[in-house]
């Protein structure tokens, strides 16, 4: 099998990409990815002589319909991730997000070739703290930020492919991932390197939000349970019920580190920043049959701790530039 991976120098993608290329000796993989600040060439060093990487934008036609051409299965990581990002500048999510899956469900749609969409739970908004639902496939569409809005927008174009065009796609809209490889952008990361360099965590309002924390092994692990088995046209949520709020993930990991769980600083609040999100996964769990294997968060985070504090090399470029940007809107 031939796989399009695009997006795989990126978290979720690289962790993506190191997966297959573990388990699935079978398996041809040619990476697409523009390198963008998020990014890194190092990130598939490990896997560097088992796969085809190609520098390029999803945007850019003429590319995209030479490799899918060349590829059996498209899975599509490639975006635009971050919420902060999209409030100080929202063009490129349109053009990654939007002009870029357009771009390649154009291309699929030509060669007959299979595709995976792989897209957030933040496409549904948000729920209320004191909510006892989670987000299903019928929950509606209720984006806030311009990245949201921007992969609902992604999605919807997916199930229009399908529709009026037969390509064969499925969706996936998984919860909040942390694991290794995760730019220091991105809250575990954020709050572990600033605790490797002595500076105390950085608490968005008052801490509150929940987020339905998934261990990256575990959202890869679902989607070839969906390029395997699921049924083209479904969506399939992703999430292992581990929703947390900020307070508690924060004061998790400054138990890990030794501290009080007093030592972190409360900064400006996220614009629109979304309350609780909560994944009900059962339609992949009784449909496909799949189990999250991660399902003690504080192992997995303290896994996690280690893993930074072992690869400074791969974050430590990039980590005062990131702590400039914050400083500039308070947080
Ligand atoms: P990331 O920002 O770490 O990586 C994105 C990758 O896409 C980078 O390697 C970047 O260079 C590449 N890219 C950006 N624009 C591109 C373009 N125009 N052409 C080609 N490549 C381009 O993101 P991530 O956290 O790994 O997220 C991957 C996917 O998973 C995204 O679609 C995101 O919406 C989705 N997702 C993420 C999470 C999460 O918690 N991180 C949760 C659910 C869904
Ligand atoms: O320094 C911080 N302090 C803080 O309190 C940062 C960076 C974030 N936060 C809060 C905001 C959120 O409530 O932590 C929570 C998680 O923030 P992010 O890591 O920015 O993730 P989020 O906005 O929830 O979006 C993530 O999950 C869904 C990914 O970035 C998206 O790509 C994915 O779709």
């Amino acid at each position: 099998m031939r796989v399009l991976i695009t997006g795989g120098a990126g978290f979720i993608g690289a962790n993506f990409t190191h997966q297959t290329v573990r388990e699935r000796p079978d398996v041809q993989v040619t990476v697409l990815d523009a390198l963008t600040y998020a990014g890194d060439l190092k990130s598939l060093v490990p896997v560097a002589d088992h796969i085809t990487l190609v520098r390029g934008s999803i945007t850019d036609s003429d590319l995209v319909e030479r490799l899918v051409a060349e590829s059996d299965v498209v899975v599509h990581f490639a975006a635009e991730s971050h919420n902060d990002n999209s409030l100080n500048d929202p063009s490129p999510f349109v053009q990654t997000n939007l002009v870029g899956t357009f771009t390649l469900l154009e291309a699929v749609r030509k060669h007959g070739v299979r595709f995976h969409h792989i897209s957030t739970d933040e496409v549904y908004g948000d729920l209320e703290l004191d909510d006892p639902a989670k987000f299903t496939p019928e929950t509606p569409y209720n984006p806030s930020s311009p990245y949201s809005s921007t992969k609902a927008g992604s999605d919807l174009l997916v199930r229009a492919w399908v529709r009026s065009f037969g390509v064969e796609a499925t969706i996936s809209n998984c919860s909040n991932n942390y694991g290794p490889y995760q730019h220091i952008e991105k809250f575990i990361p954020r709050q572990i390197t600033n605790l490797i360099d002595g500076v105390r965590p950085k608490l968005y309002g008052a801490g509150l939000n929940v987020r339905d924390w998934i261990h990256v092994e575990d959202h890869n692990s679902a989607v070839w349970a969906i390029i395997d088995k699921g049924r083209i046209g479904e969506t399939y949520l992703i999430g292992a019920d581990g929703e947390k709020n900020n307070l508690e993930v924060v004061q998790n990991l400054l138990e890990i580190f030794g501290h009080d769980k007093n030592d972190f600083d409360h900064v400006a609040d996220r614009p629109g920043h979304d309350m609780r999100y909560a994944i009900d996964a059962s339609r992949l769990r009784d449909e496909l049959g799949w189990e999250p294997r991660f399902t003690d968060f504080r192992s997995g985070l303290e896994a996690t701790v280690d893993w930074y504090r072992e690869h400074e090399v791969w974050w430590r470029p990039r980590k005062e530039a990131v702590e400039a940007k914050y400083a500039q809107t308070g947080q």
